[in-house]
């Protein structure tokens, strides 16, 4: 099995290195490419020191078995072609292909099977806001179908990728050395901060992540539910966290809806509010899991519950996920190269 990572010295491609080998992944060769930039540049993978590629239009994935790719959505849409000519599987991490009807959005835990029909060979990793509500959700759609969710999200600097916790670490220097703050990455100043504003503004007054979690979460969940987002950037370092309100066709009571969880893999209960304890960022950056905690009726509907989610958004939220999508398509013989 060779494997290739694209945009290797990102934050996300950097997780990979580090996913690959905490999970002993079967691969026989690794091979780095990245920008012209980060060419030439060199990382150590189990002891062994490798050194970033120039991607370029040429033939080096022919021999490559699986790439995975977190290079931004116009660097996955102008190397799909590249990458997956000589029969390679990409797994995309950007919003380049997640909408497209022949490409599968995959999150192993909710719809691993669609892999099975990926005719392009590429497979499209959600939005890191998605990945771990579905996870969550699917726990909750496994008792009654859900007919809506409401969800507020508090998304940590790692969004942004490094240059957005760079940035809110810089703030923090510059704060203390009581020099003006350096804002070029968010909107606005993040440090003592929250902004209710990710990604662009759309038409209908949603930002262009709030309707990533709207329409990924239909074509994952493969369902009508609708799902209405307000998400929200705070001054966290890593790990993203989520206020959901679902509405389910019958009552679920918590302790279903906990128990479910409870056995439902990838997923961490953490709800003991008697002991102060619940899923929080700061605890849970680098975990594997996604957290839920706060498991309680929602008073304002019959058919509602209520909880709080917490995800690495590095980690579950982008490269384990795609890590795992390669795992499931070796096990279900789908890379045939
Ligand atoms: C953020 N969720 O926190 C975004 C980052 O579509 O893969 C991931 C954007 C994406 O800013």
């Amino acid at each position: 099995m060779r494997v290739a990572i694209v945009g290797a010295s990102g934050a996300v491609g950097q997780e990979f290195l580090k996913v690959l080998e905490e999970r002993d992944f079967p691969l026989d060769e690794l091979v780095l490419f990245g920008s012209a930039r980060s060419a030439g540049k060199k990382y150590t993978f189990k002891g062994k020191e490798l050194t970033v590629k120039e991607l370029c239009h040429n033939d080096d994935f022919k021999d490559i078995d699986i790439a995975l790719t977190s290079a931004g959505g116009g660097t996955s849409k102008d190397f799909a072609e590249t990458i997956t000519k000589h029969g390679a599987i990409m797994i995309d991490n950007s919003s380049a292909f997640r909408m497209e009807d022949d490409i599968p959005l995959v999150v192993p835990e909710v719809n691993a099977e669609d892999c099975k029909n990926a005719p392009r060979n590429i497979i499209a990793n959600p939005n890191c806001t998605t990945i771990q509500m579905v996870v969550a959700l699917k726990a909750l759609e496994n008792i009654s179908h859900i007919k809506r969710v409401h969800i507020s999200s508090y998304q940590s600097a790692s969004g942004a990728g490094a240059m957005g916790m760079a940035e809110l670490e810089q703030q923090v220097k510059e704060y203390a050395e009581n020099k003006d703050l350096t804002v070029e990455k968010f909107a606005h100043q993040l440090l003592f901060n929250v902004i209710p504003h990710i990604d662009v503004f759309t038409d209908n007054g949603y930002t262009k992540e709030e309707m990533k979690m709207y329409n990924e979460t239909k074509k994952i969940m493969h369902s009508d539910i609708e799902v209405s987002a307000t998400t929200v950037r705070v001054p966290v370092m890593r790990a993203h966290s989520e206020a959901i309100w679902a509405e389910t066709e019958r009552p679920v009571s918590p302790e279903e809806f906990r128990t479910e969880c409870e056995k439902t893999k990838g997923i961490t209960v953490i709800d003991n509010p008697a002991g102060n304890e619940y899923p929080m960022p700061f605890n849970l950056a680098g975990e594997d899991d996604v957290f839920v905690g706060r498991i309680r009726k929602d008073i304002s509907n019959p058919n509602g519950i209520a909880f709080w989610c917490v995800s690495d958004q590095i980690k579950k939220g982008a490269a384990l996920n795609a890590v795992q999508i390669a795992e499931y398509m070796i096990e279900a013989g789908l890379v045939k190269k």
